[in-house]
């Protein structure tokens, strides 16, 4: 990428580069800033329409009103990171931010001003770039560096919520009176200027509240998560077309072959790809996927596209890499498809969030005592928990903007409260038997198996946004084997 006006006869007696952001500039001379003025088409937009969750976003404003009358509340976009020198991390907004807004630009700021009968919303941002005092081309976040930005009027239109300067609330906050609450963690100049206004108490209770809103799911939410998922399904097969090449390569090859689809048709991977061949599936987390991928091991692929808006899949399989699982491994994938299905079959309204989980594991617990693997009965190693030396890990979560949605929400309202319509969750039962795990025969050694599904509770049940996978395992088998032929 090309650095920041970069002399064409670099001068030894010059500012280094970096110290010329917003200073004197002395490598410009008068001449070129005078021409650098003017000469510029006017590229205003009018009549845009509405992004297409405004109305969703208005009604969220409204709920958000509802619930703290006559408080002042400000939700922060978020800044963007360093990642090394003058290099920044990708952006991305505050799940809050674009919850609230539907749009995603760094430093942008929502505030709901109390009225006397609700709140006026405001979106703050940065306006379009100067050209007069030289802003457009000789700041770093100038246009010119970073593209073209909306006008305040633009935004207006798209969001339908009235635009303003961001680098004047800093001093209407500080001005402000009455009771006033900041969605804390995204923006420390926003902070700083409320810093003797809020207490953390009180912060936490919005925080929590924006967390909770989203545990039921509108239908343009439900809408964009099938849409991650569909675009998830295809990376999928992306996968299973190339794995000779990452047989000739690494896990990475899979890794980049599902973000191609990722940032091609939606944002982004919803998070970290876990690409883990042999016995790195028995490590949950695994995103390093620089280990080797070898014919007769299994390939656990845990990964999510996410769409423009944010929305986020969830979806795990285990592949045999060679397209045809052996004894030992179906053995174990059966299991674990049986837990699912059990899990899955758990999901209906007015069920308990935990039931879907109770469900699964006690089905995985039958297996590992039929196995020989833990002594029974089964009820004994529920009670004691003895099967999660191989389960590990809760059998699924929310899903939504985050992958792991809605965390802030209390424990009443999310693990031990009921399912309802409009709630999307995964199910993700596993089995994962560490390499170096004394305790069961050498066979099971070194697998680890992972089905992970989107399920949408319905008013009659649920629904299988990731149906468009296959789950079991003679199923698995020949969709691979027609996507590699
Ligand atoms: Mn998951």
């Amino acid at each position: 990428m090309a650095d920041e006006l970069t002399p064409e006869t670099p001068d030894e007696t010059e500012e280094p580069i970096k110290q010329r952001k917003n200073s004197l500039y002395p490598g410009v001379s008068d001449e070129l800033a005078e021409n650098m003025k003017s000469g510029w088409a006017d590229t205003e937009l009018h009549d845009l329409k509405p992004v297409a969750q405004a109305s969703e976003t208005a009604a969220r404003r409204a709920a958000l009103s509802a619930r703290f009358p006559g408080e002042r509340l400000v939700i922060p976009s978020g800044n963007l990171k360093t990642r090394s020198n003058d290099t920044d991390y990708p952006f991305r907004a505050s799940v809050e931010y674009a919850y609230l807004t539907g749009n995603q630009t760094e430093d942008g700021v929502l505030v709901l001003e109390p009225t006397a009968d609700g709140h006026e919303a405001t979106i703050y941002l940065l306006p379009r770039s100067n050209r007069e005092n030289g802003e457009f081309w000789l700041s770093g976040q100038g246009e010119l560096w970073v593209g073209r930005r909306h006008s305040l009027a633009e935004a207006e239109q798209l969001y339908g919520i009235p635009a303003s300067d961001v680098r004047e609330l800093p001093t209407r906050l500080k001005e402000a009176t009455g009771p006033v609450r900041v969605v804390r963690g995204y923006d420390a100049g926003i902070e700083a200027a409320l810093h003797d206004k809020v207490t953390a108490e009180r912060d936490d209770e919005l925080r929590v509240f924006l967390s909770e809103m989203r545990l039921v799911k509108d239908a343009f939410e439900i809408g964009e998560l099938q849409k991650a998922v569909d675009s998830t399904v295809r990376g999928f097969e992306d996968v299973v077309k190339v794995l000779d090449k990452a047989e000739a390569t690494s896990e990475r090859y899979i890794e980049g072959t599902f973000f191609l689809r990722a940032r091609v048709e939606g944002n982004d991977v919803g998070y970290g790809s876990i690409c883990a061949a042999g016995p790195h599936a028995c490590t949950l987390h695994w995103v390093r996927n620089d280990g080797p991928v070898r014919s007769g091991d299994l390939l656990l692929l845990d990964a999510g596209v996410e769409t423009h808006t944010y929305y986020t899949a969830d979806v795990t399989r285990t592949l045999p890499i060679n397209g045809t699982y052996s004894e030992i491994q179906k053995k174990v994938y059966d299991a674990v498809y049986e837990a699912q299905e059990a899990g899955i079959a758990a999901v209906k309204p007015g069920a308990k969030h935990r039931d879907f989980h109770d469900a699964a594991q006690r089905v995985l617990a039958e297996k590992l005592v039929e196995w020989d693997l833990v002594e029974g009965p089964v009820e004994r190693v529920l009670e004691l928990g003895l099967q999660r030396r191989w389960t590990l890990h809760g059998t699924g979560h929310m899903l939504g903007m985050d992958v792991h949605d809605c965390a802030a929400a209390r424990t009443e309202t999310y693990v031990d409260g009921t399912l309802q319509p409009g709630m999307v969750l995964t199910v993700e039962p596993g089995l994962y038997f560490q390499a170096d795990d004394l305790t069961v025969p050498e066979e099971y050694r070194g697998i680890g198996v992972r089905i992970e599904d989107d399920i949408l509770v319905t008013e009659d049940g649920n629904r299988n946004l990731s149906a468009g996978l296959p789950r079991r395992s003679d199923e698995v088998e020949a969709w691979m084997a027609s996507l590699k032929g």
